[in-house]
């Protein structure tokens, strides 16, 4: 989509900490983290939010969390712990509005939100 900043960052266009890439999601650095790691896990398929999904979108949010596995794994935090939050839509405090799943690590969470 045009105007979508998380879009320009997939075809390159606005540079990002790319941390992970496949030929459908990928994973780069939030650019204002809210704890030591804070990734921001992203299909590249324009989705809006959550209450955008489609039923076909569905295997591609499942493998999501199979990438977010994966990052755990490699970057050593899987054991520790991490937190995933997405959010949806105006009440959540959405600000770009392509699904993303902020991953956050690194630190004692509970008390941490995105
Ligand atoms: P949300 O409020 O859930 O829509 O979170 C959007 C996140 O995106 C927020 O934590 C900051 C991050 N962000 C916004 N613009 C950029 C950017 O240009 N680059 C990167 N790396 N992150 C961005």
């Amino acid at each position: 989509m045009e105007d979508c900043i998380f879009c320009k960052i997939i075809k390159r266009e606005i540079p990002s900490e790319i941390v992970y890439e496949d030929d459908e999601v990928i994973a780069f650095n939030d650019v204002n983290p809210l704890a030591p790691i804070h990734i921001l896990v992203v299909p590249k398929k324009h989705i809006d939010c959550i209450a955008h999904l489609a039923e076909e979108d569905l295997p591609l949010i499942s493998k999501i969390y199979g990438v977010i596995n994966k990052i755990a794994e490699e970057k050593g935090f899987k054991e520790n712990g991490f937190k995933v939050i997405v959010n949806s839509g105006k009440d959540s405090g959405q600000e770009v509005m392509h699904i993303h799943f902020h991953l956050l690590a690194g630190t004692n969470l509970a008390h941490i939100n995105a």
